[in-house]
C-alpha cells in the first residue's frame, strides 16, 4: 500500500496520521506551511479543491475529508478491529458517532476557527459565541454518552470514532471550556493519549501540548 499524506500539524490531519501509525500503514508526510498558504496552491488545490487537510494519496487514489479518511482505514485494516462488521448493531451506533463528529462538531470548530466564514467580517464575534455554545453543548451530549455506559462511544469496544473524537476533544483546549472540565471526557481522553501511536504522532508533528 502506498501512502501520502499532505498535512500540517496539529490540525484535521492529526486523526489521518494517528490511524496511519497505529495500523502500521506505511507512509511518506507531505507538509503544507499555512503560513505561506500552500493549501490554497494550485497544485495542492488539484488534489483537494477546498484547500484543506488532510488529503490523503492512497494507491493513486486521492481520499479528502477526515471521517471519511477514518472510515476508510479502519475497514482496511479489519485485524485491528476498529470498525464493527456491517450491519451490526454496533456499525450503526459507530455511523451515529462518527457522522456526529462530522456533522457537528467538525463545522463548529470550523466556525470557531474561521469566524468569519458562516457570515462574513462583521458577525466574527457572534459567529464565535454561537460556534462555543454549539460545542460545549456538543461535549454534554457526549460525556452524558459516557456516562451511561463507556469507556469508548461503543461501551466496553474501541473503535475508530474515539480517535475522531480524541482530535477534537484536544482542539477544544485554548478554548474558554475545553472539553477536559467533563470528568468524563477527560477519562476518556487519558485513555486514547496513553496509546503509544497517539504520543508518536505528536512527537513527529512536534506537538508538546494536552499530551
Ligand atoms: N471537513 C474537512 C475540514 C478540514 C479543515 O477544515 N482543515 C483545516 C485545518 S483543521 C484546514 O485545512 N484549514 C486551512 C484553510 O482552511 O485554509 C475535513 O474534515 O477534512
Amino acid at each position: 500500500m502506498a501512502a501520502t499524506l499532505y498535512y500540517a500539524p496539529s490540525t484535521a490531519a492529526l486523526v489521518v496520521h494517528w490511524l496511519l501509525i497505529e495500523l502500521q500503514v506505511p507512509h511518506e508526510l507531505h507538509a503544507l506551511d499555512f503560513d505561506r498558504r500552500e493549501q490554497k496552491s494550485p497544485e495542492y488545490l488539484g488534489l483537494n479543491p477546498a484547500g484543506v487537510v488532510p488529503t490523503l494519496v492512497l494507491d493513486g487514489e486521492v481520499l479528502t475529508e477526515s471521517a471519511s479518511i477514518v472510515l476508510h482505514l479502519a475497514d482496511l485494516h479489519p485485524q485491528a478491529q476498529l470498525a464493527p462488521v456491517p450491519g451490526t448493531v454496533e456499525r450503526a451506533r459507530y455511523y451515529r458517532w462518527i457522522c456526529f463528529c462530522a456533522n457537528t462538531l467538525l463545522p463548529a470548530y470550523r466556525a470557531w476557527f474561521y469566524p468569519n466564514e458562516p457570515a462574513g467580517e462583521a458577525a466574527q464575534v457572534n459567529a464565535k459565541a454561537y460556534a462555543r455554545e454549539r460545542i460545549e453543548s456538543a461535549w454534554q451530549r457526549v460525556a452524558g454518552h459516557l456516562e451511561g455506559g463507556g469507556p469508548y462511544l461503543l461501551g466496553e469496544r474501541l473503535s475508530a470514532a474515539d480517535f475522531l473524537l480524541t482530535m477534537l476533544m484536544r482542539w477544544s483546549r485554548n478554548m474558554p471550556r475545553p472539553s477536559d472540565e467533563w470528568p468524563a471526557l477527560r477519562t476518556h481522553a487519558q485513555r486514547m493519549k496513553a496509546r503509544p501511536a497517539f504520543q508518536e504522532t505528536c512527537r513527529r508533528e512536534g506537538i508538546t501540548d494536552w499530551l
